[in-house]
């Protein structure tokens, strides 16, 4: 844009879950805030990412992939964050996987189409898509299913189009003055981003199923001359995934430690001392209260 009028809006990031909300963040920021692996409903909260250039700002909201599965009390709470997050923004990303769509994309749309604000259809992943053509006709059918939005492929892990994406969603927001101060990058608590890391490390390390009864309590954090003193507990719902998590001697924790202290040093731009416990709790990811302790609550 070549204008100098200031803006400034709230962006939702909403699809599917493992569609690439995160890792666009990530690569709109030009830095790793929000945590991404190849499982699905790896983000749990929202998470503002604050992106100012000149006079404007985005405030991207990264969300919990919307998803069918309602059982337990940590799927619904990711699912009611999700959907809350359509409401107050002014510009809505509905992420979809190239031409893979489930009745969760569906489901999304659904709600999607009942927005009042701008929409942009993001079509990610376009880089494992050989023959681009094929996606013409999906790219005309998601146009007619939401006839006001722009419809833009986009390869978020590799940058593709993401120019002339951030171009567009600029040209959205509402015109105002920004909401925050120009070098703010979240309003997530740094506390928070350690144990986001944590449980990235836990869900890329594990098989299937034990991620999802999975989550990460600082106990301490505390900055000791030029050292930052961490100190996580893994929470896991059964002494079994306790034992899979600590690994043969302590290998997989080892592990674990070591990916997440890297990050951690990254992204704090200070030395990490990182201490990794494991404990069970059980049904903490069916129980409203501990859920709520453990700070899957709403503001
Ligand atoms: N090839 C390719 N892979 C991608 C792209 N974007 C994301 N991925 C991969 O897709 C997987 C899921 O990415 P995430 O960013 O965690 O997806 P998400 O939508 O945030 O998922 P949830 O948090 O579970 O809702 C990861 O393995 C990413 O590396 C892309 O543009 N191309
Ligand atoms: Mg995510």
């Amino acid at each position: 844009m070549t204008d100098s009028t200031s803006r400034c809006g709230y962006v939702a990031l909403v699809g599917r879950p493992n569609v690439g909300k995160s890792t666009l963040l990530n690569h709109i920021l030009g830095q790793k805030l929000a945590i991404t692996s190849r499982k699905p409903q790896t983000t749990r909260h929202t998470l503002l990412g604050i992106k100012t250039e000149g006079p404007v700002q985005a405030v991207y909201v990264d969300t919990p992939g919307i998803h069918k599965d309602n059982d337990k009390a940590l799927n619904r709470f990711m699912n009611r964050t999700a959907t809350q997050a359509l409401r107050d923004v002014d510009l809505v990303l509905f992420l979809v996987d190239r031409l893979r769509w489930t009745d969760e994309d569906q489901m999304v749309l659904e709600r999607v189409q009942n927005v009042r604000c701008p929409v942009i259809v993001v079509v990610n992943k376009v880089d494992r898509q050989e023959d681009k053509r094929e996606l013409l006709p999906h790219l005309e059918w998601l146009s007619k299913q939401l006839p006001e939005a722009e419809v833009v492929p986009v390869s978020a892990l590799h940058g593709q189009n993401l120019d002339h994406l951030e171009q567009l969603i600029a040209e959205r927001l509402p015109e105002g003055e920004h909401f925050y101060p120009e070098d703010q990058l979240t309003d997530r608590s740094s506390r928070f981003l350690a144990a986001e890391l944590v449980r990235e490390k836990v869900m890329r390390q594990l098989g299937a199923e034990i991620p999802y009864q999975v989550t990460v309590e600082i106990e301490q954090f505390s900055q000791e001359g030029p050292v930052l003193h961490i100190h996580a507990l893994i929470l896991v719902e059964r002494e079994g995934q306790k034992k899979i998590i600590i690994g043969d001697g302590g290998a997989r924790m080892k592990k674990i430690g070591q990916e997440a202290r890297l990050d951690m040093q990254k992204l704090f731009g200070s030395k990490v001392m990182l201490n990794l416990w494991v404990k069970v709790k059980r049904g903490w990811s069916d129980d409203e209260r501990a859920l709520h302790s453990l700070g899957y609550h709403f503001d």
